[in-house]
């Protein structure tokens, strides 16, 4: 099978013209092709067979050991010009990248196949989902991406219907850390990887794609493109809510999104339904509320601190028909990781585990599984129009000073919310860990433009007619004293969004503060809960010294996307400022 798209059947031939293939082979997305291409791995050793009865049709994939997470270092936006891309980017001139990457690509499928895969982001009849067609001489990432998008025949017929897709080659070359390069041509849709095979820099339908390509989409046809989970709350009475959040990489959407009621909720008829765990596309309805999609079909989730305990929901998925990356192995050919029961018996290099080698489990080792999979798969995920989503969520790890929850008083608080998030550095991306940076929107290594612009197009979401969500910031890594969470997190965090959705439907009033709308503290549902005596008060204090110099802080970030930096967010900035530096009232008793 080849194309009746002209453009579609130039561009294959083009690239088999520069990277000379042994094969070129066009995916149909079926489960016989899958099959074939499994038993091929296996047989060359690429995927590893689990053991069988306990995870049927599991296989293991060990990375090459420097090849274990996205590099941001050597992930480009190439626009026309450098102002474009934004100090929050790397930046190389399109026609030099071009240069590079050709050099690079030139023979280097020699020997092996070429894989031509259709893909679609989002539901195949939704006008909301975009197409893609990936190339690439990674077996492996082919497989990823059949589980991962809708992929294959379907795709390509909307793609020879709709004529328009976005283009993505990618090669593992020879793996070469410093032969190693994410290119992205927003302009031309284009975007070209080589010398990775793994996650993010490899299934160029995610990261690349659906948030460095599409963000640029987006600006330019009204909607967004995020990092965000989505996930529906199902109230006693039977009502849903969908809520959108963005966390960085490793600060838990898949969690969230998967979240099982504390016993309590449960009894009480409470129920979480899971749209997505990585990234929404959103625009505005008919009715003026942002309706969502997840553009994805699967997860690739992180697996340490994955547990009964901790996500029973994510378990349940990945029991079968999995692919497993950077795991290490049980006596009984087990997946295993940090935070699971049992021992290691090999770690994720295949070396005999030994704890003066690290974790066994790389700290950024991966499932990936179809999202049908999930128990709590929502009905609505696959709709084409999306889910009305009734709040936002921003949030990150930060140790201190940021509260457990607060709302922003309206939609531009909500973006100075969203532009002023900081975390803490996770395996997720090569480099050091725990270190705080800021990471507006949980966006700076996906924003395929200016911050600036980026701001701002958030910003025109407020206009006449909109009915825009809620904005609220959650933080479930604040710590004591001891160094230990503050807040148990995980599925006890569904009394933090039980507040969020009172506050929406307008049953608790909440208390205003100079940085937004905190809990009153009878406001939590806490039954059922044992906090560490003093906690509740440390999570929703507001440390007003702490806070100027945070604001402070934001003020001269977000300075450093001037010229283009929305005066309304520095407006916006210092309207937070002066509040601080206003003498509390005496009723807002949280406010040191
Ligand atoms: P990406 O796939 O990289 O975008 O990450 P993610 O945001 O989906 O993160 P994920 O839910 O996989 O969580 C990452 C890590 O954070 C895991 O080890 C989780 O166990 C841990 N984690 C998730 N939620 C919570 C929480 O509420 N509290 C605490 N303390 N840890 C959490
Ligand atoms: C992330 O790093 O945010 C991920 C994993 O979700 S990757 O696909 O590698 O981007
Ligand atoms: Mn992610």
């Amino acid at each position: 099978m080849a194309s009746t798209l002209p453009a579609l059947e130039r561009w294959v031939n083009d690239v088999a013209a520069l990277t000379h293939p042994a094969h070129v082979h066009w995916c149909d997305g079926s489960q016989a092709e899958y099959d074939a291409l499994v038993a091929h791995m296996l047989a060359d050793g690429t995927l590893i067979e689990l053991n069988q009865q306990t995870h049927p049709r599991c296989y293991l994939h060990r990375s090459d050991p420097r090849d274990v997470a996205r590099v941001e270092r050597l992930t480009v936006i190439c626009h026309e010009h450098e102002e474009d891309a934004g100090p929050n980017n790397h930046w190389m001139a399109p026609a030099a990248a071009h240069a590079k990457m050709d050099a690079l690509f030139a023979g280097c499928m020699r020997g092996r196949t070429l894989y031509v895969i259709p893909y679609c982001m989002g539901p195949i009849d939704s006008t909301l989902a975009r197409c893609g067609v990936e190339i690439t001489d990674s077996p492996y990432v082919v497989a990823n991406m059949r589980i991962m998008t809708r992929m294959g025949a379907a795709a390509q017929a909307r793609i020879e219907r709709e004529g328009e897709f976005v283009r993505g080659l990618h090669s593992v070359g020879e793996l070469d850390p410093e032969r190693r390069w994410i290119m992205h041509f927003p302009a031309e849709r284009l975007i070209q990887s080589f010398g990775s095979g793994y996650g993010g820099n490899a299934l160029l339908g995610k990261k690349c794609h659906a948030l460095r390509i599409a963000s640029n989409q987006g600006r330019d046809e009204g909607w967004l493109a995020e990092h965000m989970l989505i996930v529906g709350i199902q109230n006693p009475q039977g009502k849903t809510h969908y809520i959108a959040a963005a966390f960085p990489s490793a600060c838990g959407k898949t969690n969230l999104a998967m979240l099982i009621p504390p016993e309590g909720y449960r009894a009480a008829g409470w129920k979480v339904w899971t749209v997505g765990d990585d990234i929404c596309w959103m625009r505005p309805g008919a009715d003026g509320r942002l309706y969502a999609i997840n553009p994805e079909a699967g997860f690739f989730g992180v697996a340490p601190g994955t547990s009964a305990a901790t996500n029973p929901n994510a378990l349940a998925t990945i029991a079968h028909d999995t692919i497993y990356t950077n795991v290490a192995v049980t006596a009984d050919n087990q997946p295993w990781w940090e935070g699971l029961p049992g021992t290691p018996v090999t770690d994720w290099q295949g070396r005999p585990y030994d704890p003066a080698n690290g974790p066994a489990a790389h700290p950024n080792s991966r499932f990936t599984a179809s999202a049908r999979q999930c128990p709590t798969w929502s009905d609505q995920a696959e709709a084409p129009q999306g889910v009305p989503i009734s709040a936002i969520v921003f949030g990150g790890r930060r140790p201190n000073l940021l509260p457990l929850v607060m709302e922003a008083r309206d939609w531009t608080h909500g973006v100075l919310l969203g532009a002023a998030m900081g975390s803490e550095t996770t395996a997720a991306a090569a480099g050091a860990v725990g270190v705080l940076r800021r990471d507006p929107m949980a966006m700076k290594p996906f924003c395929g433009y200016h911050y600036g612009d980026y701001f701002a197009h958030w910003l025109a979401f407020d206009r006449p007619g909109a009915k825009l969500p809620r904005v609220f910031h959650v933080n479930w890594f604040r710590k004591g004293a001891d160094g230990r969470f503050l807040w148990p997190g995980f599925g006890e965090n569904l009394r933090v969004l039980e507040w969020m959705l009172a506050r929406v439907e307008g049953s608790a009033s909440g208390m205003d503060t100079p940085i937004g709308t905190l809990p009153r503290p009878n406001e939590l549902n806490l039954a059922g809960l044992k906090l560490a005596p003093g906690a509740l008060d440390e999570l929703l204090a507001v440390d007003r010294p702490g806070w100027q110099a945070e604001l402070a802080a934001i003020g001269e970030y977000l300075a450093g996307f001037a010229p283009r930096l929305p005066p309304k967010l520095h407006a916006e900035q210092q309207r937070v400022v002066a509040a601080l530096a206003t003498p509390a009232p005496r009723a807002a008793t949280a406010v040191a």
